[in-house]
C-alpha cells in the first residue's frame, strides 16, 4: 500500500528553500504541500517583492544562488548599474534575471490575480510540479521593532543590515488577515507538520500569527529542524537577533520560543548535550546531521525530519 499521507512545511527565506528543497526530492506533489511566509514581501520601485516565496521558487527550480543564498543563480546586474546612473535607489539588489519574476507578479496582481494564482503560475512556468502555496493573499508586513524605532522589514535587514538592536517585530495585517485557501485545505488534510529551519522571529512567527493556525497546529504532530547549530544561524541574523531579544541563542532557546506548538525537534549532532534540556520542555528530540551542503544532504534531512514527524503522528495516537 502506498502512503498518501500529505505533509505540510512552514517555510521561509534561506533555510527554508534549501529544506524545502529536500522535501521536493523525497516526496511526490500530491505528498506535499509547502506555505511560505510572505510577511516579507513589499513594494519596492513600483515592484511586489515575495523574497521568501522566491527563494523557495528558485530552490525547487535548482536556479538560486547558493552563496547568495537568494536570487537567482548566474546572475547579471545591468538593471542595478543603469538604475545607479540615474540616482534610483540600489540598496536592494534586484539581479535582471530575478527582475522578470517581480515585473511579472506585479503585472498579474495589477490585473487582480491573487498573490497564490501568480505565484503557481511562475511554479508552473519555472517547471516546479510542488504546491508553493503562500501564507495568505491578504498583506501582511512585519515592522521590526529596534533601539532605533519601528523599521520596515526590508529597511532593517537589508538596507541596514540588521545592525540596529533586534528587540521584536509585530506582523501588521495578519489579525485582519485569511490563511490562503490551499493552505487551509492543506492544513486539513495533512497527517504532519514539518517546520523548516527559518528563522522563527521573521520568517515562521507570521504564518503562525494568521487567524487559526496554532490551533489547528495544535491538533497535528509539528516536528520542527533547528535553525541554530551550535549556538549560532547557519546563514543570517538569527543568533544576533535571539540575543537582543533575551532569547538564548540556541536549539534549545529555539525550541522555547515555539513552546508546545512543536512536539519534536531535530537538532544538529553538535547540540547532543541540549537534548534533555529540550526534552525537559516536553517535547521528543532526534539528534542528526543537519547541515545542508549537497542535494542530498537536502534529500536526508528532510526524510529524517518526515520520518520523525510521521513518529509523532503514531504516538500521538497511542
Ligand atoms: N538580501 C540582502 O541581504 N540584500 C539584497 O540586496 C537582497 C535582495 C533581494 C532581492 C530579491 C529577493 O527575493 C531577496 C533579496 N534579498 C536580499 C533577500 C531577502 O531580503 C531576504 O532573504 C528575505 O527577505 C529574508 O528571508
Amino acid at each position: 500500500m502506498t502512503d498518501e499521507r500529505l505533509v505540510l512545511a512552514l517555510a521561509g527565506g534561506v533555510g527554508g528553500g534549501k529544506f524545502c528543497r529536500g522535501l521536493a526530492a523525497v516526496l511526490p506533489p500530491e505528498r506535499l504541500a509547502i506555505v511560505v511566509n510572505t510577511a516579507d514581501d513589499f513594494v519596492h520601485l513600483g515592484l511586489h517583492i515575495s523574497p521568501d516565496v522566491d527563494s523557495v521558487l528558485y530552490a525547487l527550480a535548482d536556479m538560486n544562488d547558493l552563496e547568495r543564498g537568494w536570487g537567482l543563480a548566474g546572475e547579471t546586474w545591468n538593471f542595478m548599474a543603469a538604475l545607479e546612473r540615474l540616482g534610483g535607489q540600489t540598496w536592494f539588489k534586484l539581479g535582471d534575471r530575478d527582475l522578470a519574476t517581480h515585473v511579472l507578479r506585479t503585472e498579474a496582481l495589477a490585473k487582480g490575480r491573487t498573490l497564490s494564482e501568480v505565484t503557481a503560475l511562475l511554479a508552473r512556468r519555472l517547471g516546479i510540479a510542488h504546491s508553493v502555496l503562500p501564507m495568505s493573499d491578504d498583506p501582511i508586513r512585519s515592522v521590526v521593532e529596534t533601539n532605533e524605532g519601528t523599521l520596515d522589514f526590508q529597511d532593517y535587514f537589508v538596507r541596514r543590515q540588521c545592525k540596529p538592536t533586534f528587540r521584536g517585530v509585530t506582523f501588521r495585517g495578519a489579525a485582519k488577515a485569511k490563511p490562503g485557501e490551499a493552505f487551509r485545505q492543506a492544513l486539513g488534510r495533512a497527517q504532519a507538520i514539518v517546520i523548516a529551519p527559518s528563522n522563527p522571529f521573521v520568517s515562521i512567527d507570521p504564518i503562525l500569527a494568521l487567524p487559526g493556525i496554532k490551533d489547528a497546529l495544535r491538533r497535528r504532530p509539528v516536528a520542527a529542524v533547528s535553525p541554530i547549530v551550535g549556538g549560532k544561524a547557519i546563514k543570517g541574523p538569527l543568533g544576533k537577533m535571539m540575543g537582543e531579544f533575551g532569547v538564548e541563542p540556541s536549539a534549545l532557546g529555539v525550541a522555547q520560543h515555539y513552546g508546545r506548538l512543536v512536539g519534536g525537534w531535530v537538532i544538529d549532532t553538535v547540540d547532543r548535550d541540549l537534548a534533555p534540556a529540550i526534552e525537559a520542555l516536553g517535547c521528543r528530540v532526534k539528534v542528526c546531521d543537519t547541515i545542508m551542503r549537497t542535494l542530498d544532504d537536502k534529500r536526508r534531512l528532510a526524510q529524517d525530519a518526515v520520518g520523525f514527524a510521521f513518529e509523532l503522528a503514531t504516538e500521538a495516537v497511542e
